[in-house]
């Protein structure tokens, strides 16, 4: 295989008990790394929110217990063992937890090499969901509650030999912070994900979950050239049940690996880095293709506006 090959590991987790001590959960986490090492990746991908139960779907009034979701230091006591794997076994891993910065709250991800450092964070930029209780609803899906929008932007980083930018699952849905990512060259998304299985309000088929996720993640792939692996936390969890469907895409939007449990289940793909050269040199040449100046509306307004046909 010519190129830059990252051999990426997507490590899709199965429920995170709200009654699951970190401690479990890491242990579970670490055996996912250990086995990626097994198989020769260089990279872990574990998903969104991964080190909790997805607490957004709960109202939770008392702040301490809130507080108990977040991360305060990374690498703290309990996450520890997973930069000491990193550093042992020489594989670096992508993990995405509830970031508590003084008074801030963000649901961050971050890249850490392998050597154990932390080389990348970003912040998740769309929140789903709503603010307020609605006790209407099955269940909660409180991002907009408990996090702020993300400060960090969207960015890419030249690091594991690669260009690597990071999404948080309702971001895949977006182009446009798929685009911002390609904007800079990106070669490699990393994405963790938490998405319900059925919506917590309205029917929806649920074929259409899985449907929408692949179709967000390779088009994002393929409109930008890039490689997307995307990991869910899945599963029924304090009874909810989550999606799993994880998956890594190639830079021409091919499913090239696909999770088919809702448990613990790694996912190996070996990514050449340069795959995506030749899309970006043809049909994706953004100097050669893009008119910016057309593109007005995409960053004037945030909701719709009246057509503005003549
Ligand atoms: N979860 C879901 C997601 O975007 C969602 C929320 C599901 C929104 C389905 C719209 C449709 O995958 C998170 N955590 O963003």
């Amino acid at each position: 295989m010519a190129g830059r090959v990252l051999t990426v590991g997507g490590a899709q987790m199965g429920p995170v008990a709200r009654s699951d001590g970190r401690a479990r959960t890491v242990g579970r986490m670490v055996d996912l790394m250990r086995r990626a090492h097994a198989r020769g990746c260089d990279l872990v991908v574990f998903p969104e929110l991964a080190l909790t139960a997805f607490f957004p779907r709960w109202f939770i009034e008392d702040p301490d217990e809130l507080d108990g979701f977040y991360e305060f230091s990374m690498p703290g006591a309990e996450t520890r063992p997973l930069f000491d794997t990193a550093r042992e076994l020489g594989v670096g891993f992508h993990l995405g937890y509830a970031e508590a910065d003084g008074e801030r709250r963000f649901n961050t991800a971050i890249l850490v090499d392998k050597a154990g450092g932390i080389v990348a964070k970003y912040r998740k930029i769309h929140l789903p969901g709503h603010a307020g209780h609605e006790p209407e609803r099955a269940f909660q899906h409180l991002e907009k509650r408990y996090f702020e929008v993300g400060d960090l932007g969207f960015p890419v980083w030249e690091t594991m030999g690669g260009k690597i930018g990071m999404l948080i699952c309702n971001d895949r849905r977006w182009p446009e912070a798929f685009r911002v990512l390609g904007l800079q060259g990106v070669e490699l998304v990393l994405i963790g994900y938490n998405t319900p299985t059925f919506n917590g309000q309205t029917f929806e088929p649920p074929h259409l979950r899985v449907h929408h996720n692949l179709l967000s993640m390779q088009a994002g792939a393929y409109q930008n050239g890039a490689w997307v692996c995307g990991v869910a936390k899945a599963g029924l969890e304090d009874g909810v049940r989550m999606m799993g469907s994880s998956a890594i895409v190639t830079p021409n939007g091919e499913v090239a690996a696909q999770a088919v449990t809702l448990d613990d289940e790694l996912i190996v793909a070996d990514c050449d880095l340069d795959a995506g050269a030749a899309i970006k040199a043809g049909v994706f040449d953004f100097a050669a293709h893009r008119r910016p100046e057309h593109y007005g509306l995409i960053v004037e307004t945030a909701g719709a506006v009246p057509p503005r046909g003549t």
